[in-house]
């Protein structure tokens, strides 16, 4: 008999063996894996506004199938937004408007969601509200947030696994006038990277196979695989982004050396963070500094993962130090001033999990359904959510509302670290964790949205769930 790798899978979990373990055991190297740092990564270009006004910038994307070089020299298919993989960057200013009109070109559906987005319902990318092929539909961002690494990806129910995983994913970088009083570096020193994994063909074009976590064993940055990123002898700041699907990171450079952690998914943490360690589940976002100034000319630091890492899914990518640099950046010990946080008088339940044998995701029980409101809340009551991974096969999840953010009370009962206080929109729900988190649903809004696992391939299948926020 002919196992598959989820039977495999499901034969260590069953002999006891942590789904770390059962990595190990099924994991192949796939005929394309390459040598790490031969290619340079690239950075998404700027997206030029179509038009101005006082008030708005208006931007034109088409969502259109196109091919990419994943690998070097072999052009391969992708679903891109403009042609490109990943997305342009989408620059947006708070207290300007984002106006973007998003011409569907696939002969299916799809729509865009901006993640961490502060947005009506209507401008939302609900799962079910989408862009039927060959037409057009135009989203409107306030941008009435304070400054923040956000992303805009595929949300149609069904397909947006597939798609973000083909390539309709970019990011959308809010900034403010307090955020640019601080000094931070900027220009061509602030660099988005967005880290995902996938799984490649031997023609270099990407298989996707439905919640087959152990089969991506390619580490692409910015579309390329492993690259190596030149840099000069002074501070950098990092926009990490866990654009992939599944597969949590916990990133540390090679060197030992911290990072200086600034921000989180909403914005800039109130003072900064020195770890050595960054954990980054899909569509959680990491504002980070690095400084190569410490490290000689000639000086290679690698960006290393160490979870659920394999010989392939270690290497993240290699900054070499190549040149020296003026720097005035600076990082000021008080970054933010964040929201207090307001008495709870609701506390919910949740319970996130993935039922591989049955290809179902469920929250508190139920698959999601469109025709079923699960959470109603009332405009500007504070909440407690306590969400529990309760999965026994060791399968990771992470848990996004959309609209809101919120703040981490504990994890298991205990503190979150310093880099996970700030504002958030996503959270990391390992094995057996509970989670317990906090808002105020007074984000402008009321209306219909949704909260799910981020874990793509979990959402399409059902673990998500509405929200219906009411006056
Ligand atoms: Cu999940």
């Amino acid at each position: 008999m002919v196992l598959t790798r989820r039977q495999m899978l499901q034969a260590a979990v069953a002999a006891g063996m942590p789904f770390a373990m059962g990595a190990s055991s099924v994991k192949r190297r796939p005929p394309t894996s390459s040598t790490p740092f031969q290619v340079p990564m690239p950075i998404p270009a700027v997206l030029r506004p179509s038009h101005r006004s006082a008030t708005t910038d208006y931007y034109d994307l088409d969502i259109q199938t196109a091919r990419a070089e994943i690998l070097r020299g072999r052009p391969v298919p992708v679903i891109t937004f403009n042609g490109k993989f990943p997305g342009p960057t989408i620059h947006a200013h708070a207290g300007r408007r984002t106006i973007v009109r998003q011409h569907n070109k696939l002969s299916e559906e799809a729509n865009v969601h901006l993640h961490g987005g502060v947005v009506s319902q209507d401008n939302d990318g609900l799962p079910m509200d989408v862009i039927a092929p060959g037409t057009s539909r135009t989203y409107v961002y306030p941008n009435s947030q304070v400054a923040a690494s956000l992303w805009y990806h595929d949300h149609a129910h069904h397909l947006e696994s597939e798609h973000v995983y083909r390539g309709l994913a970019g990011f959308y970088l809010l900034s403010d006038a307090h955020e640019q009083r601080l000094s931070l570096p900027e220009g061509p020193y602030d660099v988005p990277i967005m880290i995902r994994d996938a799984e490649l063909a031997p023609d270099g074009s990407l298989v996707y196979d439905e919640d087959d976590f152990f089969g991506r064993t390619t580490i692409l940055v910015n579309g390329k695989p492993q690259p190596y990123f030149r840099v000069a002898a002074r501070k950098y700041r990092f926009r990490l982004l866990n654009g992939a699907n599944l597969r949590p990171f916990e990133l540390n450079l090679s060197t030992g050396d911290e990072f200086v952690q600034i921000g989180s998914d909403r914005g800039l943490l109130e003072t900064p963070w020195r770890t050595t360690m960054i954990p980054l589940s899909p569509a959680e976002r990491a504002d980070v500094i690095v400084d190569f100034s410490r490290y000689p000319l000639g000086t290679q630091v690698v960006l290393r993962n160490s979870l659920f890492a394999t010989d392939t899914t270690t290497d993240v990518m290699r900054f070499d130090v190549v040149r020296p640099a003026p720097d005035r950046s600076r990082i000021p010990e008080r970054l933010a001033t964040l929201p207090l946080l307001q008495a709870p008088s609701v506390t919910r339940k949740f319970t996130l999990l993935m039922d591989p044998a049955q290809m179902m995701g469920t929250i508190n029980g139920k698959p999601f359904d469109m025709n079923r409101i699960d959470t109603v809340v009332k405009y500007g009551a504070s909440e407690v959510w306590e969400i529990t991974n309760i999965n026994t096969d060791g399968a990771p999840h992470n848990f996004h509302v959309h609209l809101v953010d919120f703040r981490v009370l504990d994890i298991n009962g205990r503190p979150p670290d310093p880099g996970q206080t700030g504002l958030k929109d996503t959270v990391r729900v390992m094995p057996g964790e509970t989670v317990r988190i906090l808002t105020t649903f007074d984000f402008q809004y009321t209306g219909t949205y949704v909260y799910h696992c981020h874990m793509m391939d979990h959402s399409s299948m059902g673990l998500m769930a509405q929200l219906r926020i009411d006056k």
